[in-house]
């Protein structure tokens, strides 16, 4: 595989392409960036990643992408942001990456990244062998919280089967277990799927708000005000039932109720469906561009709340 020096925004990356690109970026800036391994997969890779830090003490931001595989433009979306938060010479970006612990990991699903890559453009899922022709979890149904209550398959064959058991992932389990260990510093938790344009908040069974619930909606609204100044895109904020469909066993959900992460949001990326999951590649940066907008506004709200 070659060895990029850098990443470009008009064109979506494979597996090796991001992983060599995160180790250039920890080579390239020793003091401030190490290689983080979040987990590791059914076919026995590792869920790599990144930690950009400034300094003890701070509070941490966890930018979670690619852990449904077609979703090209999650993995885009969060190395754009830690491209910024190592390059950018603006004010606001400067002092986030200052700011805060990033723990930043572009693919949480990297067996099923390298398989839309190598085979099937569409595939959701993990790639483990589950039943006779069945293949795949959905690792965004397989998080220890309300598993299988709503919104999700026992039937393997399906795109969104929840597994044998919560937590019956080697990914799902390698990287809760991840998140465990760091849950005291996470201030704010950002997951990134595609499509549909929205900000959704936990939980995905119920549209009773938790304690924070309106500060986390009035925070969320805000940033999707910072997102739509760029080029006009409108993001709609709510909670994931109400908004999208009910469903359980999502990582936001789970980092919410068991880490109890005071901020938890998941971005449904461009576009609204025209393209869908096969947004053009000349999208990939203005979208790239909004979502970091809206992140810096994000932060700004995440350290004084
Ligand atoms: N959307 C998410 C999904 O897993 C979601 C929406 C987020 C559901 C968080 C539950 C919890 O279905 C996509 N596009 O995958
Ligand atoms: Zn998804």
């Amino acid at each position: 595989s070659r060895n990029i020096k850098s990443m470009g925004w008009d064109a979506y990356y494979n597996l090796n392409d991001i992983n060599n690109w995160l180790d250039d970026l920890v080579a390239t800036y020793p003091r401030i960036v190490t290689s983080i391994i979040g987990g590791s997969t059914y076919e026995g890779r590792q869920i790599k990643g990144i930690k950009i830090s400034h300094g003890s003490g701070r509070k941490a931001v966890f930018l979670e992408g690619g852990i449904h595989a077609r979703e090209w433009i999650s993995p885009a979306t969060v190395n754009f942001i830690a491209h910024e938060l190592l390059t950018s010479n603006e004010t606001d970006t400067v002092a986030a990456a200052r700011d805060f612990d990033w723990y930043i990991f572009p693919v949480t699903n990297p067996d099923g990244y390298v398989w839309t890559f190598e085979n099937e453009r569409m595939w959701r899922k993990n790639r483990r062998p589950v039943a006779f022709n069945a293949i795949g979890i959905d690792l965004n149904r397989n998080w220890n919280n309300n598993w299988l209550r709503i919104g999700a398959s026992a039937q393997p064959i399906s795109d969104s089967y929840a597994g044998p058991g919560p937590f019956s992932e080697i990914e799902t389990r390698t990287l809760s277990e991840y998140l465990r260990g760091i849950a005291d510093q996470l201030e704010l938790y950002l997951s990134f799927h595609s499509y549909s344009e929205l900000l959704l908040l936990p939980f995905g069974n119920t549209t009773v708000p938790y304690a924070n619930y309106n500060d986390a909606l009035n925070i969320g609204r805000r940033a999707m005000g910072a997102l739509s100044v760029r080029y006009g895109t409108s993001y709609s904020v709510g909670n994931i039932a109400e908004i999208i469909y009910a469903a359980t066993g999502g990582s936001i959900d789970w980092v919410k109720d068991h880490l109890k992460v005071p901020l938890v949001y998941c971005y449904e990326l461009r576009d609204k469906g025209r393209f869908g999951f096969m947004l053009p590649e000349d999208q990939i940066l203005p979208n790239n561009q909004e979502v970091m907008d809206s992140v810096l506004d994000l932060i700004h709200q995440a350290k004084r709340f």
